[in-house]
């Protein structure tokens, strides 16, 4: 990897960027993850690149649905794990969510590809790959489909980081809760999820962990409670309102 010096203006930007490139490179990360990823910076800009207010309320409801989930699975995709690999796995541990890997493009080796960076960062189970990988959600119209039986197939909560698609609406057809972690929130994913929490996914999940953690002790009614006082179109809503506020200013009196 090419040296990223301290004080370049975008170090920190370049080096998640570098993270995304090392990912293609041992077969992590698919062609087009490199285009989802230059997107994602594009609307990250457009938020100020920090969490803002209603992502941390829809951080907070995410916890709570989590905690309050039978059966949470966190569905990993070759960006989400050249991401964050280390706080998908400790999200897992504080929320008891299954990991399982769950790809778009299916190209050979990526699925145990994938699975390696979980198991590198301590993973102890890893579904999605091998026999048990056999289950399928008629549903999703792309190679999604192919679900672990112990796994996406019976979980009543999935999370779905950095999504294409139309696997969020498929998911909730049939009754699951849909977590989504998109930063663009005009996506089909952000606006058809139960609760869509636009940040860059490597600010998010350690504030999700955190979240989780705070509210592991929550009386099951403290965490309905924060569940019914959610709204997630409204808080789609507040962050084009941001955008729209922020640019707004921004051609006022420039970045
Ligand atoms: O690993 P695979 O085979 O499952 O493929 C994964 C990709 C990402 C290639 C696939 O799902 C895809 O093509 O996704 P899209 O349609 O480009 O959508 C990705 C969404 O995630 C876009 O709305 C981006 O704005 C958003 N996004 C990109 N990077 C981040 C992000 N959201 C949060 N955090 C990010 N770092």
């Amino acid at each position: 990897m090419s040296e990223i010096p301290n004080n370049h203006p975008r170090a920190e930007s370049l080096r998640i960027r570098h993270r995304i490139i090392e990912g293609m490179d041992r077969n992590v990360v698919a062609k087009a993850g490199l285009i989802a990823h230059g997107r994602g910076e594009a609307f990250d800009y457009l938020l100020g690149e920090e969490t803002t207010a209603p992502a941390k309320k829809a951080i907070k409801a995410a916890a709570a649905a989590l905690l309050l989930s039978n059966y949470p699975v966190i569905s990993v995709n070759g960006n989400s794990a050249a991401l964050t690999p280390k706080e998908i796995v400790k999200l897992s541990e504080v929320s008891g969510a299954k990991l399982e890997v769950n790809i778009f493009y299916r190209s050979p080796g990526r699925l145990e590809a994938i699975k390696e960076v979980l198991e590198e960062a301590g993973a102890k189970e890893v579904l999605g790959v091998g026999e048990t990988a056999d289950g399928e959600i008629p549903e999703i119209s792309s190679v999604r489909r192919v679900v672990d039986r112990r796994g996406i197939l019976i979980a009543d909560t999935v999370i779905v980081p950095i999504e294409d698609g139309d696997r969020t609406q498929a998911l909730r057809k049939i009754g699951k809760t849909v977590i989504a972690v998109d930063l663009n929130p005009l996506s089909r994913t952000s606006q058809l999820a139960n609760i869509t929490i636009v940040d860059n996914h490597v600010r998010c999940m350690p504030l999700l962990v955190e979240e989780v953690k705070k509210l592991k002790n929550a009386s099951k009614e403290e965490l309905k409670k924060i569940l019914d006082d959610y709204d997630n179109q409204k808080i789609l809503g507040e962050v084009l309102e941001l955008i729209r506020d922020r640019l707004t200013e921004i051609s006022k009196k420039g970045v």
